[in-house]
């Protein structure tokens, strides 16, 4: 079954990744995986490093003659910031001046980070816990929705909403219409905001201005998947639920705060009549829904419906215009130092959403169906599909 590590720093010479499990016999091109790790560097509100990096990957092993051996693929993210941050990121000592990182930002892992692993000099922490290791995980993900692919299983992840604006209603739509949705909003407004919602000028606005004043923005977002069969997950055991481990790979992203499925908080203030997903069945379709309240989840199993799952990202806890914290060298108060950030960083967040959702999807495909190579795993998926369209 697919499972990733990751390695590397912000500032360092690169992000490494491990992914294992991959199921032999997949096409898989560089360009594959830096057509995605292309749309991660976007989106309105980002700061300057992403004009710095040109992400791009280089294949170390896994991969043979352009596909897939079933062996763990390596793989390579090269920071061209580092050139910049030879000595101050160097392995070896150094004789050079390191100024040491001493005022811990609220809302990032610096302080905890720093007392946890016994380090005075912050840059130890904010390197790893910084969000640039979700280009690794973008990696991961652009394999796993390759094979997923394969199964006509789509993952898309988008903006709902940024700094309390947003009015994407997507109920009810497929991935089609809101890819189509979002194409035609960064056309006409020349951004990328992976949105497929209206008041796009306001949020432009709202991100240009919060830039001004010196803050930052979070937002929430949505991923959704093509309507996957019945039985992903299992309902048996706690560390079985497919709900779970997606709650669990999305709260793994930086800065996020929240998950809900489906119709998620909403369903506090309603009725089990009102909003459980009723049951209908129909002899060319099979047992349907007609609502997706539940996100595609029932009992920790997907039902049959799209997965439809939602996340929270707080706003950046670099802020220009610095907040209050005290120093861990001098314990005296003092406002926190500026380096760089970006603004908003809630469209990216989105695809690295798709990311790790992609990666749960196939790690539970394999569970179910094999996943030692693809054309095994095929003929297990289709007899499968047959089976549940005559239960
Ligand atoms: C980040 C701070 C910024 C972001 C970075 C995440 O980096 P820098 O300090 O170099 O300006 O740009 O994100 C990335 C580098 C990336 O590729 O997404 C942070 O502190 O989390």
């Amino acid at each position: 079954m697919i499972r990733y590590l990751t390695a590397g720093e912000s500032h360092g010479k690169g992000l490494s990744i491990i992914i294992d499990g991959v199921p032999a016999n997949i096409l898989i091109s560089p360009e594959d995986i830096n057509v995605m790790l292309g749309e991660r560097q976007k989106g309105y509100g980002r700061g300057h490093r992403q004009k710095i990096e040109k992400d791009k990957v280089e294949i170390l092993s896994g991969v043979r003659f352009g596909k897939t051996t079933g062996n763990p693929i390596g793989i390579f993210i090269k920071n061209n910031d580092f050139e910049n941050w030879k000595g101050m990121m160097s392995v070896e000592p150094w004789a050079g001046q390191v100024k040491e990182y001493s005022v811990p930002r609220p809302g990032h892992a610096d302080l905890t980070g720093g007392i946890k692993y016994r380090q005075k000099d912050l840059r130890n922490i904010l390197e790893r816990a910084s969000a640039r290791e979700t280009a690794a995980r973008v990696v991961a993900g652009a394999i796993a929705k390759k094979v997923l692919k394969s199964f006509k299983i789509e993952v898309l992840g988008f903006v709902t909403s940024i700094g309390g604006i947003g009015t994407a209603t997507v109920e009810g739509l497929d991935i089609n219409k809101i890819t189509t949705m979002i194409a035609a909003t960064e056309k006409k407004y020349s951004a990328d905001l992976r949105y497929p919602g209206k008041n796009v000028e306001q949020i432009m606005a709202l991100i240009d201005k919060t830039k001004k004043e010196g803050d930052t923005l979070g937002g929430t977002i949505t991923v959704l998947t093509s309507p996957l069969p019945p039985g992903l997950g299992s309902y048996t055991q706690w560390d079985k639920k497919l709900d779970a481990k997606l709650a669990m790979a999305l709260m793994s992203i930086q800065a996020f705060k929240g998950v809900a499925f489906g119709a998620g908080f909403a369903y506090a203030g309603k009725t089990g009549s009102e909003m459980h997903d009723e049951i209908y069945y129909a002899q060319k379709q099979g047992f349907f829904r007609k609502t997706n309240n539940a996100g595609g989840v029932e009992g920790g199993m997907t039902n049959g419906n799209p997965i439809s799952v939602s996340a929270v990202m707080k706003p950046i806890s670099t802020v220009m215009k610095g907040l209050s914290s005290a120093d861990i060298k001098t314990k005296k108060p003092v406002k926190t130092v500026y380096e760089r950030s970006d603004i908003c960083a809630v469209p990216a967040a989105a695809l690295v959403a798709e990311a790790v959702v992609a990666v749960e999807i196939l790690a539970a495909m394999q569970e179910k169906f094999g996943g030692d190579e693809l054309n095994e795993m095929k003929l297990n998926y289709e007899n499968y599909l047959k089976y549940v369209a005559n239960y």
